[in-house]
C-alpha cells in the first residue's frame, strides 16, 4: 500500500513512522508513506496556500489551486481513495480501518485553519473521515492515527500473529486485566486462577472480566439483539 499525505506540517506526522509496528511495516515494504509539503504546490512567489473566506468572517481557508496541483502531481488512479480528514467526516472505526487497509493507494489531505475550499471536497475528495468528537488543531494528528491503525492490520505487519486475532476479537469487548511478576506487590496479589496453569479456567476468567468491564464501562459496545 502507498499512502501520500498532503500537509503544511509534514514534520508532525514523520515521528509516528519511526517506531514500532508502523516502522516495521515500512521496513518490510508492506507500506510506503510519502509526506508532501502543500506549500511546494503554491502558484505564486510568496507560496500562498490560504486566503480570506468569501462572505467574510474570522479565519483563513486553504485555497483550491495548491491542493488540486498536489493531488494531480501524485497521479491518482481510478482506484485511489482521496481522503480529507475533517471533523465533519464519517467517524473512524476499526471496520473502516480494515476496509481501507485493502486499498493500494490512499491520498490523505490534512486541513488547517478554518478549512478548505469547498471545491476540493466536491471535485477531488472521495472520503471524509473524522477520528472522533473533539476539536484538533488540524488534520495531521488524525492522519497519524489513521496511518498507525492501518499499518497494524496489513498482512504480516505483526510479529505475533495471535495478537492480531486477539485485536479483532476485542472489537466487541474491552480487554481483560493483565498481570506480570511479582506475584505479590504492595499487598496486591495476582489472582490465583492465573497461577493455576489451568488454561481453560484462565480463558474463562479473562472472558468474564472482559464482559464485566464492557458492561460497566462501554455498554454501547454490547450489540443489542
Ligand atoms: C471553525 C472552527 N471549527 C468548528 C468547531 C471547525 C474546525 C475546523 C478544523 C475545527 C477543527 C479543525 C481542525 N481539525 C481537523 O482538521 C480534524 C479533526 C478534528 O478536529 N477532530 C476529529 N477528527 C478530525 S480529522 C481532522
Amino acid at each position: 500500500m502507498k499512502i501520500d499525505v498532503i500537509t503544511l506540517f509534514p514534520e508532525i506526522i514523520r515521528s509516528v513512522l519511526e517506531y514500532g509496528i508502523l516502522n516495521r511495516a515500512i521496513d518490510r515494504q508492506l507500506l510506503r508513506v510519502n509526506l508532501h509539503q502543500l506549500r511546494d504546490f503554491a502558484n505564486d512567489r510568496h507560496q500562498t496556500v490560504d486566503d480570506y473566506p468569501y462572505g467574510g468572517g474570522a479565519g483563513m481557508v486553504l485555497k483550491p489551486e495548491p491542493i488540486f496541483a498536489a493531488v494531480h502531481a501524485l497521479n491518482p488512479g481510478s482506484e485511489t481513495r482521496i481522503i480529507f480528514l475533517t471533523p465533519q467526516g464519517k467517524r473512524l472505526t476499526q471496520h473502516c480501518v480494515e476496509t481501507l487497509s485493502l486499498e493500494s493507494h490512499l491520498i490523505l489531505i490534512c486541513g488547517r485553519y478554518k478549512g478548505i475550499d469547498e471545491r476540493v471536497r466536491t471535485k477531488l475528495v472521495t472520503d471524509e473521515i473524522s477520528i472522533g468528537d473533539y476539536v484538533l488543531s488540524g488534520g495531521e494528528v488524525a492522519a497519524q492515527v489513521l496511518i498507525d491503525a492501518i499499518s497494524r492490520v496489513l498482512p504480516n505487519a505483526m510479529n505475533d500473529y495471535r495478537s492480531a486475532q486477539e485485536d479483532s476479537f476485542s472489537q466487541d469487548l474491552l480487554d481483560h486485566p493483565h498481570y506480570t511478576r511479582p506475584v505479590e506487590f504492595e499487598d496486591m496479589r495476582v489472582p490465583d486462577v492465573l497461577l493455576s496453569g489451568h488454561h481453560q479456567n484462565i480463558e474463562q476468567w479473562r472472558y468474564d472480566q472482559s464482559v464485566a468491564r464492557t458492561i460497566q464501562r462501554r455498554p454501547d459496545l454490547i450489540r443489542q439483539p
